[in-house]
């Protein structure tokens, strides 16, 4: 019942540009959290409105394998590392299920179609004549994989601990020189509003640029020290700075695909009859506060020297906090999605992300918040409709749909409109409000017009009628709307209305559409309430 993702196979590639969407790429050798589950389920969001818009939708998502933790977690483990990523890569590949996303594709920085790329597009960027060779002198943080300065110095002279063991270090490297970049950029993000959002991050990268002189990159470690990363196709001595190597996921993976654009500059990463999608440049790359200055800064200029065009938009988000506290698994202080999923069921999830908290500010979870909102929003509110509605229907109808009636259509209509737009505007938690307020009008609805009593007088059978016609079609019209959100609840009340395809079509949204003489199917509660005390 559940419609699948749209695989590539269901992609239509004649060449028509994909709205393309990606996602960070998580560290391998991390813990997937709140934060991560996050950042998939709103990118997912979006790219299922898209969808459902009619678009031809591309959405990628994948870990970054490289890097020196992941040398020495597998080295402790007795492993090697690319065993050590494989079996973490399944784990992740897991909780993206666990969660429903409907990415197109996985990719991992270890896989030899990334690799190719970024050492061809390495081998660009040298022959343009962006990198250089220098001697650094300083300090080093080992667990961050990081070079400090004296300017990272705290006031009394120690690094943050955040750093760990941070050691005296000389050390030849390959740099990326960055400062003839400052200017172009700043004009580029003052003349493009919408490059950045939401715009007080924008503020905040024009605010560095403007009062910093950009350092130039260090792109290469040693392999003496490092060898669990791509090695420079121009000196194997080094392998690349991890940071490199994961921005160039978003563009590896197009030339895998064989994307005009990126095979353009690349004519060499053509794969033996690869199928050709047309991705780049992407129109949404969705991202954490903290990893900002990569996307904002370093992406830019590395896709311009690499004559590539830039993104349409970053779309950065805040971070979750538990109980008003970092997250850490130290502590034990860290939200699991799968346990959550396992105990409350995964669109509940999905709504409280989304619903809690807008793409920009932090948030903070709490398990009272949650449960808070699953019992008044999801059990009371759309659970609660729902089953009234169908089961009045069944009840007093034998479950066959009555003549169309027009009296919720004005409501409904409008708040499809609205949806629509806050969705075009990436707005998620507005949108989700908008549908609540029909969720809260129908129940209303049913309150105001008591159809149980209409029931008892034969003489307002015609009332009741055009009431329950009224309701179940706005649980119909709900379906179609809350599908990005909730696609199990949504593909759920779908089956329970009796309607066998997806509702996965704004242009189902349009009120009236379920047709007079329509039975519905078997009804069951969407959200069980749970008969416990709040914790
Ligand atoms: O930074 N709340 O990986 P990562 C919200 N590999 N979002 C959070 C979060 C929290 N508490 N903790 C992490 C990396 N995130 C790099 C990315 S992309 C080319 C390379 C978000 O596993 C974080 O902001 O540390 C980032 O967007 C994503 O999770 C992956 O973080």
């Amino acid at each position: 019942m559940i419609a699948k993702p749209p695989g590539l196979s269901q992609i239509d590639a004649r060449m028509s540009k994909c709205f393309y969407i990606t996602t960070a790429i998580d560290y391998v050798n991390g813990q997937p959290h709140l934060g991560h589950a996050y950042e998939k389920i709103v990118t997912d969001v979006i790219a299922r409105a898209r969808r459902s818009r009619g678009e031809t939708v591309f959405f990628l998502t994948g870990l970054d394998e490289h890097g020196q933790k992941v040398q020495q977690a597998a080295l402790a483990e007795g492993q090697s590392p690319q065993a050590y990523c494989d079996a973490l890569a399944k784990d992740w590949q897991a909780v993206a299920a666990t969660l429903n996303l409907s990415h197109n594709e996985f990719i991992c920085t270890t896989q030899p179609r990334h690799q190719q790329v970024v050492q061809a597009l390495l081998s660009r960027l040298h022959r343009g004549g962006n990198f250089y060779k220098a001697e650094y002198r300083g300090f080093y943080s080992l667990k961050e994989e990081t070079f400090l300065t004296d300017k990272d110095r705290r006031a009394d002279g120690t690094f943050d601990p955040a750093y760990g063991e941070v050691v005296a270090l000389t050390e030849e490297n390959y740099y990326f020189k960055l400062r003839e970049h400052q200017s172009w950029l700043i004009d580029y993000l003052e003349s493009n509003p919408r490059f950045i959002y939401p715009d007080y991050r924008r503020n905040e990268v024009l605010g560095f640029l403007k009062n910093n002189v950009l350092e130039d990159l260090c792109i290469s470690r040693p392999s003496a020290r490092l060898t669990w990363g791509i090695p420079l196709p121009f000196d194997p001595s080094y392998v690349t700075y991890v940071w490199l190597d994961a921005l160039l996921n978003y563009v590896s993976l197009p030339a895998a695909h064989g994307d005009p654009a990126v095979l353009e500059v690349l004519p060499a990463a053509r794969g033996p009859g690869s199928e050709a999608l047309a991705l780049w440049p992407a129109d949404a790359h969705v991202i954490g506060k903290d990893i900002l200055k990569f996307h904002a800064v370093y992406w830019p200029i590395l896709l311009k020297q690499l004559g590539l065009a830039l993104p349409q938009q970053i779309l950065v988000h805040g971070w979750w906090q538990k109980d008003r506290m970092k997250m850490s698994k130290t502590t034990g202080n860290v939200v699991d999605p799968v346990a959550v999923i396992e105990e409350w069921g995964q669109d509940a999830f999905r709504y409280y992300v989304v619903r809690e908290l807008d793409i920009g500010p932090d948030g903070t979870w709490t398990d009272a918040g949650f449960q808070a909102r699953y019992h008044a929003e999801l059990a009371n509110g759309l659970g609660n409709l729902v089953n009234r509605s169908l089961a009045m229907l069944k009840r007093y109808r034998q479950g066959i749909v009555t003549a169309r009636s027009d009296e919720l259509a004005p409501f409904v209509t409008q708040t499809v409109s609205q949806a629509l737009k806050q969705l075009g505007e990436n707005r998620l938690q507005a949108a989700l409000q908008t549908i609540w307020g029909l969720v809260n009008r129908a129940n209303q609805y049913v309150d105001q017009t008591a159809p149980f009593k209409l029931a008892k007088e034969p003489a307002h059978a015609r009332r009741l009628d055009e009431v329950l016609y009224n309701l179940a079609e706005t649980c119909r019209v709900l379906a179609v709307l809350l599908w990005p959100f909730l696609p199990t609840t949504a593909a759920n009340l779908y089956a329970q209305l009796g309607l066998s395809e997806a509702p996965d079509k704004f242009a189902e949204a349009a009120w009236g559409r379920l047709p007079a003489g329509h039975t519905l199917g078997a009804v069951a509660p969407l959200f069980p309430r749970k008969d416990r005390a709040l914790k």
